[in-house]
Formats: C-alpha cells, sequence, structure tokens
C-alpha cells in the first residue's frame, strides 16, 4: 500500500512527488518547489499526513527548493546527499542509506554526472525509482555545469539504473514536453541519448555540444540550494492577499499564473514594463495592457488607479517582478507579476494583439 501524488510546477517544469504509508500516515516529499510550499501543506494536511522528511535528488539549478519553508511550516525533517555540498540539512544521506517512512522506505543510489551529488531514491519494492536529472524521459540531466560529467553519468545510468528490472517506473525531476514518468526497460530501449545502442564515447561527445543556455534561476537557485532553501535574508511573509491565488517567490514576489489572468483580465489592470519597441514588437502584448515602461514607472505611478489590483508584465517576468517592488513603495498595496511574462503567456498559447505568430 502506498498513497502516491506526482505534483508539476509549471515554472521550472519540475515533478515533487508525494509518498506516504497509508496505514501510519507518515510522509516524504522528493524535490519540492518552494514556490509550492503552499499547495503542497495544504494536499499534505487535506490529506491527514504527517511530513516526515523532504528529500532533493541534487542542489537544483532552475528553482529554489522547498525543503527549508516546509520545514518551518510542518516541521519535517530535511535530508541531502552527503556528497551535495548543501548546508543547514537534517541528516545527510550516503548511497544505501534509507529514509523510512511507516512500513515503507526509500533507499539511495549515488548517480553522479548532471552533478555530482545526485541520488536516486528507489521504492522498497523496486517498483519506482526516483532518478532526479540523471535519467529524464528519452533525455537526461545537463552535464555542462555543477560538477557535471558525462562520463560518470553514463556510468551511473547503466549501472544503478539500467540494473533495477525493466518494470520498475522511472519518475523524474523535470519533464519539458508534457511527458509523467516511464520504465526502465523504455529508456533501456527507447532513450536516444542513453538507450542501451549508444555508446560511451557518442554519448559524451553529445553531451559536450548541447549547447544549451544556462539555467534562468540558476545564479538564484544555486546558492540558495546550498542552504536547503533558506532566505538569506530572513522575511516574514506577508499575509497571503485574496484578490487572486498569489504565489510567494523565493525572492520575495507576489505571482500570478497566466491562465487566471486570462480569465480575470477585465478586473484587473495590466501594466506592461517593457520598452515600446517590445511592447509592439514580435511578442506582443496582452489585449488592454497599459505601456508604462519600468524606467517610467516611478514618476507615472499617480496615472494608475489605486482601487484596483495592478499586474505587472514584461517580457520574462524579471522586470515586471522589480516593478511590484516599485509600485509596493509607491503606496499600491495589490500588486502580483506575471509569472513567466509574455513568454509563458504566448507558450500557453494566449491571446495577444500585435506581434507575429
Ligand atoms: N530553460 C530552463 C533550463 C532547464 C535546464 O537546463 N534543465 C536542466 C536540469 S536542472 C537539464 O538538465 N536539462 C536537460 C535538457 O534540457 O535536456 C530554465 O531556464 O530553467
Ligand atoms: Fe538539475
Amino acid at each position: 500500500m502506498l498513497t502516491f501524488r506526482q505534483l508539476f510546477d509549471p515554472q521550472s517544469s519540475t515533478y515533487t512527488y508525494l509518498l506516504a504509508d497509508p496505514a501510519t500516515r507518515q510522509a516524504i516529499l522528493i524535490d519540492p518547489v518552494f514556490e509550492q510550499v503552499r499547495r503542497d501543506v495544504a494536499l499534505i494536511e487535506e490529506l491527514g499526513l504527517k511530513l516526515l522528511w523532504t528529500l532533493d535528488t541534487h542542489v537544483h539549478a532552475d528553482h529554489v527548493t522547498g525543503a527549508w519553508l516546509l520545514r518551518e511550516r510542518l516541521g519535517s525533517r530535511i535530508a541531502v546527499g552527503a556528497a551535495s555540498g548543501a548546508e543547514g540539512a537534517d541528516r545527510a544521506i550516503e548511497p544505501g542509506g534509507r529514509v523510512v517512512f511507516g512500513k515503507r522506505y526509500l533507499e539511495a543510489r549515488a548517480t553522479p554526472g548532471h552533478t555530482n551529488g545526485c541520488l536516486t531514491y528507489v521504492l522498497d519494492d523496486r517498483s519506482r525509482a526516483f532518478t532526479g536529472d540523471a535519467v529524464l524521459i528519452r533525455g537526461c540531466g545537463r552535464t555542462d555545469f555543477q560538477q557535471g560529467s558525462a562520463r560518470m553519468l553514463y556510468r551511473s545510468v547503466r549501472e544503478q539504473i539500467y540494473s533495477l528490472p525493466d518494470d520498475c517506473l522511472i519518475y523524474p525531476a523535470h519533464d519539458y514536453r508534457g511527458l509523467t514518468s516511464s520504465s526502465v526497460g523504455e529508456e533501456r530501449r527507447y532513450n536516444p541519448r542513453l538507450g542501451e545502442a549508444v555508446g560511451e564515447g557518442d554519448f559524451v561527445g553529445y553531451m559536450e555540444n548541447l549547447g544549451l543556455a544556462h539555467p534562468k534561476q540558476m545564479e538564484v537557485a544555486v546558492p540558495a540550494n546550498l542552504q536547503c532553501g533558506r532566505p538569506a535574508v530572513a522575511r516574514t511573509e506577508a499575509e497571503q492577499p485574496d484578490w487572486a491565488p498569489l504565489t510567494y517567490t523565493f525572492a520575495g514576489i507576489w505571482e500570478l499564473n497566466p491562465n487566471w489572468l486570462e480569465e480575470n483580465a477585465r478586473a484587473v489592470q495590466i501594466v506592461d514594463v517593457r520598452e515600446a519597441d517590445e511592447f509592439n514588437g514580435p511578442l506582443g502584448h496582452i489585449e488592454g495592457a497599459r505601456l508604462v515602461p519600468l524606467g517610467k514607472l516611478a514618476e507615472r505611478a499617480g496615472d494608475l488607479d489605486d482601487g484596483i489590483p495592478i499586474v505587472t508584465v514584461c517580457r520574462s517576468g524579471a522586470r515586471s517582478a522589480q516593478a511590484t517592488v516599485l509600485l509596493k513603495k509607491a503606496g499600491f498595496d495589490k500588486v502580483a507579476n506575471l509569472a513567466g511574462g509574455m513568454l509563458r503567456w504566448r507558450a500557453q498559447r494566449f491571446p495577444v494583439e500585435g506581434g507575429t505568430e
């Protein structure tokens, strides 16, 4: 018997896994995301579970872990890989170490390569493996930063993951294409990077030429995760605003998802803080958005209506996050940032004015 839920963070395409033993109600969370802690706490409480541990498969580069915040909220304990270099955990897990919840347990296997502290957690009956960014579905974690090594990853996957039964399900830390799980047999056969037919030299050559841009959140995420997600300056979280279902980011910004804005656009003032050429450029803009470039925002804040909530927008969500801070300083209290900016708005195929297909 196992209670099992797969949860998703659309901002970073991260999967978080909730596992619990229904007999004792003891639970663990694998790879929680800071911005999703409210959601995770609500689910855990609704299901009547007691969160014992949060586990991180590795020091993530693309999002901040929810481990520290969950410990604050629920008193859970933090477990990280001994080789991860993360400080402030309650337990450092060595390969072969077991994390027990009720009558069930997960066993850690060392699968370095994406980072040198990566762990894969295998369920006691070998029916599921949580591979982090070692094996992704038809892919694998990149090996070009955080002590990454393609050669090491190749060996980790062959020795530690492909040695599991073919029908063992694989649950990765991310998927960028909408897939949710796979199996050892499936990846051995069909993984284009790491399938059984691919030799070590070919894999290494391929991984050294991926040429991917660094994750957008890397400069924030890595140092934060090396402290298990503890903010550098302890902030007391502001009270949850009630005008929209907002999330509070690690950087201390209230954010809103595009789906809500699409349905409630008429109830808010949309302030686009890009430059005019971007507003009228290929990404287009949201219907009804008012253009106030970030550099002009402080002087033109008085033009905005202080009785109506404000949603700030830019290309990726970074400048508009700064805009929320400026507007708060200018005395507006119902302000939120559109998460992911126009890039995510367009990726979700919401309508725009102007712009090109
Ligand atoms: N565009 C993403 C980058 C995501 C990324 O680089 N993900 C890492 C995992 S932390 C990876 O290994 N990706 C493998 C791949 O995309 O093939 C972001 O900005 O967050
Ligand atoms: Fe990663």
